[in-house]
């Protein structure tokens, strides 16, 4: 039933493929070679082994990892802008950025040797899900800050695929290109593609030629997949990874579509414990840090990435030795993500509390409106505001809306409500209808 490849031709990659001991090898060589980059290079990082008694000659075999400090989100706010490099900025070619908890963004660097690296896994990424030479790539993250875009893109040219490169929105342009260029595979969030879905059934138009999804940067569950892998015809890939440790790449689902394949090569996982900060055994439930093994420009030991997983360690039938880890259902902290963009309520606190006339009771409300993850914030003002003339109440909403807008880069409804209208124990977010069980 799936629309497949002509020939069916897969290129292979090695590195998938090693056997473990091989494997293993490699990683500890180049966690010891980050260990020392980071020790030598970034102030946080040498202090904090420094207070453990530790030096980068404590690392004397894979287990010694969990001997070393954590890297926590609040980090990269704390050494804002640069403070985490590890090159000098001569060598740093592209910075992304992605959401802090507050006003600010968290800004991650890459050097050529970095970029090299992510071209790479991408590669790797779309071989896995049978994305080849030969297929025309529509590429609808987003381009610039976010690096799901560029991230991509790149990849995609490494491959030797033809790279569309549309980034996302205008659906009907998208529906469009897809037809007329004879796309066959497609990267945009999951949420979006099901907003595609949509608009193309309305507009007539079938995906005749599309084969492949290569769908993340939100989470999305197993009944999602099969709506989408009916509703399409194609086969729905899931590809994980975060800014921190280099963008999309990270992980991603092989043909067997049975948990995601981590390029353990170049990040090094770990379960543990959100609570204890304990590491779990494998196939136990908790939060994924991962370490990178081979970035320059900001190696990330320990990243805490907030993400609740579990690594599934039985032999895939792809035959490739990377570990997977099971998708991600879910996160530790309060971050959701609307549309790809990643949202802490914190942040909206933050933009809310810049504009004068309201109250800090407020409510982020979250539906879905035609496969499109939507927000509301409904704010309370105070009772002097409230009682104004409803020119000045607008005026008040678009100020909230641009000052969220300045944070997020996501434009969303406020609405203003009387005081004391929101009910306390609620909690600053609430699911309207669920947007990822559906
Ligand atoms: O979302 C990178 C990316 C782009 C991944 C395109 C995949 C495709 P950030 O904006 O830094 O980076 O957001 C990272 O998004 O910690 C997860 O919480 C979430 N996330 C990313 N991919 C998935 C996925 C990009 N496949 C944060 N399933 C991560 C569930 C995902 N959550």
């Amino acid at each position: 039933m799936w629309n497949d490849p002509p020939g069916g031709f897969h290129p292979v990659s090695a590195p998938d493929f090693l056997p473990r001991p091989q494997l293993e090898a490699i990683q500890l060589q180049r966690l010891q070679s980050v260990v020392t980059r980071a020790y030598d290079n970034v102030a946080l990082f040498r202090s904090r082994m420094d207070e453990r008694g530790l030096t980068p000659a404590s690392i004397a075999n894979l287990a010694d990892i969990a001997r070393l400090p954590f890297t926590v989100k609040a980090d990269l706010r704390d050494t804002y802008p640069f403070g985490l490099f590890a090159s000098p900025m001569e060598q740093i070619v592209r910075l992304h950025a992605s959401s802090g908890t507050t006003g600010k963004p968290i800004v991650v660097a890459y050097t050529q040797a970095d970029l090299d690296v992510w071209s790479e896994v991408m590669v790797r990424s779309f071989a896995a899900c049978g994305v080849h030479r030969g297929d025309v790539i529509q590429n609808a993250y987003g381009y610039g800050l976010f690096t799901g875009g560029l991230g991509a893109h790149y990849g995609a040219e490494l491959l030797g695929a033809t790279v569309i490169p549309i980034s996302g929105g205008n659906t009907e342009r998208q529906l469009m290109v897809m037809q007329d260029f004879g796309v066959t595979a497609i990267c945009c969030t999951p949420s979006y593609f099901l907003h595609l879905i949509e608009a193309a059934r309305e507009m007539k138009i079938d995906f005749s030629k599309l084969r492949v999804g290569v769908f993340g940067a939100e989470p999305w569950s197993e009944a999602m997949r099969e709506r989408i892998q009916e509703d399409s015809g194609i086969r729905a890939h899931d590809i994980y990874g975060l800014s921190e440790i280099i963008g999309p790449g990270v992980g991603i689902e092989c043909t067997e579509q049975r948990g995601l394949h981590i390029f353990e090569d170049h990040f090094y996982p770990e379960i543990i414990d959100t609570e204890t900060g304990e590491v779990l055994p494998e196939g136990a439930e908790g939060e994924l840090v991962l370490t990178t093994l081979s970035k320059q420009a900001m190696p990330m030991i320990r990243y805490r990435t907030r993400d609740v997983t579990a690594l599934v360690s039985d032999q895939c039938a792809c035959g490739r030795t990377l570990r997977r880890i099971r998708r991600i259902g879910r996160r530790s902290d309060d971050m959701f993500i609307i549309r790809g963009v990643n949202v802490f309520p914190s942040q909206v606190e933050t933009a809310l509390l810049r504009v004068e006339g309201t109250l800090p009771h407020y409510q982020i409300v979250l539906t879905r409106d035609k496969g499109l993850d939507q927000m509301e914030v409904k704010v309370e003002v105070t009772p002097e505001v409230f009682s104004d003339e409803i020119r000045k109440l607008e005026a008040l909403q678009h100020k909230l809306e641009g000052s969220i807008e300045n944070i997020l880069g996501l434009r969303v409804k406020v609405t203003l409500v009387q005081p004391k209208s929101i009910a306390r124990s609620e909690g600053k977010a609430r699911r309207v209808s669920d947007l990822r069980n559906m």
